[in-house]
């Protein structure tokens, strides 16, 4: 079968399955334990013949990896564990040559602190980048300007003593949020997006996207009053007239705002990823209180996206990436009917109008990493959560339990390519465990088995490509 190349075909996101990669658990190439882009480019012809259009590159840049490079210290350069930036060119011009896009992660609610921009902000109050971030007084007793609190736990706000405020952080204190306020950042943010769309690369994954509009005095965090001006500006910027795809992660969005982002007159995203079929199975304590799955509350959550974007808008189709369990042990049965529950799942991902994401080791069924001890866990936010379950007298067998359901390292153990040491991932000592079943569930045992789970999601990618029905058709309940 012939494939166009992606940068001649019109929209070709609508017909393309998209691959995410977590650099850090991909492919180690030179036996440090951690993965690394030598070790993509090494693997380019295994997802070739998986037949997807392009590759979701989770954050390669420069950073102190307090998570795991969702904290950027220089969006222009890549960090030392990855590679350089000669290395992401080559992956650039390799992938291209295979047909498949390169789709950048892009941080830009927040950037590390050790991001120049915040050294010079946090220098002195005068400073001109002191307004990139978002600064408040203490409180009349000395503590916090507000009640908000970090997803990663604690406060959200850290006192810098120096300049004697507190810096707003949504996620970890090494994650200042930026000021979208400030039209002198967000000039910086688009030449930065344009640098990075004249090297070549087919679009970017735009994290928590819907946060840069907030109101912190106001507690309105998602979805806040400027949030769609920042993003038709941003269109207008950097995306306006080139052929790529801009998918925002939005973790409040409901199908009504679905269009609004990715609607034909919206000029704002592609698609954006929505969660409400995976939080319609958290508890009260949110994702640490998993509730049972429902599948008719699954159906009615993604049917409820189908109808709303029937006609105008594109959904993004996913069940599972870096921050989520393995679908098939969270939505499926591990011990009975793995590979039923693996390629069912599968099946109804792919057959649904929008565009289809695979997580790496999705399409080979890999499932939760079976941690049961906290010093298995490298996630920050597990960790941080952890800690003050304990501190404020929780019970932790109840958080690892939780943890070991919905934790974000579920997804992070090594890629299994073989049954070998360490699942054929590294050389050295991976940076978190192998999943122990790697010795049957592995990428070597399944190529050239036409009923493995591999080969379904080939069918199903390739299914896509050929048939308009598949990519243009309309989907009925
Ligand atoms: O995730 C946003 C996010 O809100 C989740 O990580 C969330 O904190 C959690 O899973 C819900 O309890 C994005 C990235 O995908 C994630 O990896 C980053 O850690 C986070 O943003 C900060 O950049
Ligand atoms: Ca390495």
């Amino acid at each position: 079968m012939t494939r166009k190349p992606y940068r001649d075909d019109l929209q070709w996101w609508k017909s393309s399955a998209i691959y995410q990669i977590y650099p850090r658990s991909f492919c180690d190439s030179n036996a440090d334990g951690i993965g690394d882009i030598p070790g993509i480019i090494s693997k380019l012809d295994y997802l070739a013949d998986l037949g997807i259009g392009a590759i979701w590159l989770s954050p390669v840049y420069t950073s102190p990896m307090e998570d795991n490079g969702y904290d950027i210290a220089d969006y222009r350069d890549i960090a030392p564990e990855f590679g350089t930036l000669a290395d992401i060119d080559r992956l650039i011009a390799e992938a291209a040559e295979r047909h498949i896009g390169i789709v950048m992660d892009l941080v830009v609610n927040h950037t590390s602190s050790d991001h120049a921009w915040f050294a010079e902000a946090r220098s002195s109050r005068e400073n001109p980048k002191r307004d990139y971030y978002i600064w408040r007084d203490p409180a009349p007793d000395g503590g916090p300007p507000n009640t908000l609190r970090s997803y990663f736990g604690g406060s959200a706000w850290a006192l810098d003593e120096v300049t004697g405020q507190y810096y707003l952080h949504l996620f970890a204190p090494g994650q200042p949020d930026l000021n979208w306020e400030n039209p002198d950042l967000r000039a910086e943010i688009y030449a930065m997006m344009n640098w990075w769309l004249d090297r070549g690369i087919a679009g970017f994954r735009m994290d928590v996207i819907d946060l840069i509009g907030k109101e912190p005095n106001r507690q309105i965090l998602n979805n806040g009053p400027r949030l769609h001006d920042y993003l038709k500006e941003m269109h207008r910027e950097t995306l306006a007239g080139r052929n790529v795809l801009a998918v925002g992660e939005t973790w409040e969005a409901t199908p009504e705002m679905g269009v609004l982002f990715s609607g034909r007159s919206s000029k704002e995203l592609s698609m954006v990823f929505q969660f409400q079929h995976v939080t319609c199975f958290w508890g009260d304590a949110g994702k640490w209180d998993p509730k049972l799955f429902d599948l008719v509350l699954f159906k009615k959550a993604l049917n409820d996206w189908q109808r709303a974007l029937a006609s105008d808008g594109w959904n993004s189709l996913f069940i599972s990436n870096h921050d989520l369990p393995r679908a098939v042990s969270r939505y499926g049965d591990v011990t009975d009917h793995w590979r039923e529950s693996a390629t069912a799942l599968a099946t109804v991902n792919h057959l649904m109008r929008g565009t289809p994401y695979v997580y790496q080791g999705e399409e080979i069924g890999m499932t939760n990493a079976g941690f049961t001890a906290i010093d298995q866990y490298r996630d920050v936010e597990t960790l941080n959560h952890y800690e003050e379950t304990v501190a404020d007298g929780g019970d932790p067998k109840a958080f690892l339990a939780g943890a070991a359901a919905n934790g974000r390292d579920n997804a992070r153990t090594p890629m299994q390519w073989t049954a070998g040491k360490n699942a054929g991932f590294t050389a050295g000592v991976p940076w978190i465990e192998v999943n122990t079943n790697h010795a049957t569930i592995n990428v070597e045992a399944q190529t050239g088995d036409k009923k493995s789970v591999l080969a379904h999601y080939r069918t199903l990618i390739a299914l896509r490509r050929s048939h308009k029905v598949i990519s243009l058709g309309d989907y009925t309940p």
